[in-house]
């Protein structure tokens, strides 16, 4: 049986049996227990990452601290040249890293591709970013002053991100933070540490050929008791946490603790409006591929379709149908659809939410079940389901990161479907499907999508780094990636500088001497 080259990409990738899971750019030690990866693809054991302990991450927290002091005078756009050069290494070594994101967390190779694509991005944006690291200035109200501000580096920056962009969302953050001027910390999904090694093998080369010091990307492994040391650490100005929003309450608290700054990228509970207008063709494929992509295990994923009861049979019908033409399977395997879930955990998630959504009154129009037998061997492998749901059930208040579709309906003006499109606990990604300008604009509109995203005729998933990424309520309000979401990662600072002789006061004030 062909190995789909894996082999061969962990070799370019440098990932051993046996890895060290803490680093410092180029030094690589690790003194922890060993944390196994198994792919859910085959359930084979793919290799083991050493676990940072206390007194690993008090060595990397030194190098990073050095680091800082070297990296944060470096002008940013020498700073972007180095991000130019990641993201060079990052091209050419775009599908054998493609092929580990696929194979250690199960996405599809294409979406494997598609999140190193990404990374690729980000790093050209970063690129152009480092001179463009604009502060405004002021007019000031005294005379003789001048007023502006600045942006700063912030200094370490701890990245705790989760098993679905295993490689992407690291990036997305370092890029910036590192053409802004700070070093980072990376601890990366216990369920995906191989992507983090991998990860650091490319910048460490980059770092390397250069000549800088070691701790610019610093990299951690291991479960919550690491990413503990990451958000309660005062050295660590910024964390930046992507997971769950049970996680992501625990974080927060922990930084805000101590009046930290956290950037959450935590649940959502993402839905598409099909009105009457709707092309219904485009619909089904953002559907779909919204609802299967990832299997969905994206943070965007499509959890609920509400539908105009005009149309309502016509679209179920037409989504139905293209569930039928799903095809389950190795997702190395460029002929299949949909790969495994990440984990049996994930498997039993997804068969709860099945379970609990019939009992709580819904009706199950596509089924779905966990696939055995040749192929499906890991246990990993589900088929996409669909339910006709209420809103107000609560497994369809809660994301389930599994294949689960709720279709909903709703009659009457577009303002009933944005009110149960926003009558969830979660906000980050939206979207509606019509031609009719005026429903788009009011989904648009200040009493629109209450989502960090809303798009027209697009679906939920696949956001272009270009644009901020995060959203609202209990996604966690953070923003990641494009437009100007680099302002978190540096500190503003306002300079007024008097070139009289005089020293007025602001606001007037008269304090003669
Ligand atoms: C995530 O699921 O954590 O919008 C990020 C998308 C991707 C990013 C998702 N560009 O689907």
């Amino acid at each position: 049986m062909t190995d789909f080259g894996i082999k061969e990409a962990l070799k370019t990738l440098g990932v051993n049996d046996i890895n060290e899971g803490t680093s410092t750019g180029s030094k690589w030690f690790s003194n922890g227990e060993l944390i196994e990866s198994y792919s859910p693809v085959d359930g084979k054991l793919i290799a083991k990452v050493k676990a940072s302990t206390k007194e690993d991450y008090e060595n990397v927290m030194t190098a990073a601290t050095e680091a800082f002091k070297t990296w944060r005078v470096m002008p940013a756009p020498q700073r972007g040249e180095i991000v130019r050069q990641f993201g060079e290494k990052l091209r050419e070594k775009k599908e054998a890293l493609g092929k580990l994101v696929s194979y250690e967390m199960g996405k599809s190779y294409q979406e494997g591709l598609g999140e190193v694509q990404e990374m690729i991005d980000i790093c050209d944006f970063a690129v152009g970013l480092s001179r463009q690291l604009h502060g405004l200035t002021m007019h000031s109200e005294r005379p003789g002053h001048r007023m502006y501000e600045q942006y700063h580096p912030l200094g370490v920056v701890g990245i705790i991100s989760a098993f679905n962009f295993p490689v992407a969302v690291w990036s997305w953050n370092t890029a910036l933070a590192w053409i802004c001027g700070d070093v980072c910390v990376w601890k990366p999904s216990e369920k995906t540490p191989l992507c983090g090694v991998a990860c650091q093998n490319i910048i460490t080369e980059v770092l390397q050929e250069n000549n800088l010091p070691e701790g610019i990307s610093c990299l951690v492994n291991g479960d919550y008791v690491v990413g503990e040391f990451i958000s309660k650490d005062t050295r660590i100005p910024l964390v930046s946490a992507t997971g769950s929003t049970r996680m992501g309450k625990i974080v927060a608290s922990e930084v805000a603790g101590r009046l930290g700054k956290s950037l959450l990228e935590l649940g959502g509970n993402n839905a598409i409006i099909v009105t009457p207008d709707a092309d219904i063709k485009m619909t089904v494929i953002g559907a779909v591929f919204g609802a299967v992509g990832t299997a969905g295990q994206r943070c965007t994923s499509t959890r609920r379709l509400i539908i105009h009861d005009s149309i309502y049979d016509k679209v179920k019908n037409a989504v139905v149908d293209a569930y039928k033409q799903l095809r389950i399977g190795n997702p190395l395997d460029e002929n299949n659809h949909v790969g495994p879930l990440i984990d049996k955990d994930a498997v039993a998630m997804y068969n709860k939410a099945l379970e609990k959504v019939v009992a709580e009154g819904g009706n199950i129009i596509v089924e779905g079940g966990v696939l055995e037998g040749e192929g499906y061997e890991s246990g990993c492998y589900v088929k996409p389901a669909i339910a006709e749901a209420a809103n107000d059930y609560e497994i369809v208040q809660h994301e389930t990161f599994a294949p689960v579709l709720y279709l909903l309906k709703y009659s009457g003006d577009v303002e009933n479907a944005i009110n149960l499109q926003n009558g969830v606990a979660q906000g980050l990604s939206s979207a509606i499907m019509t031609n009719n300008l005026r429903e788009a604009e009011r989904f648009l509109s200040h009493a629109g999508s209450d989502c960090g995203i809303a798009n027209v005729n697009i679906g939920t998933s696949g956001a272009e780094i270009g644009g901020a990424f995060g959203g609202e309520k209990e996604t966690g309000g953070g923003r990641e990636s494009g437009s100007d979401a680099w302002k978190i990662y540096m500190r503003r600072q306002t300079n007024t500088i008097n070139y009289t002789t005089e020293l007025p006061l602001a606001q007037g004030i008269k304090f003669d001497l």
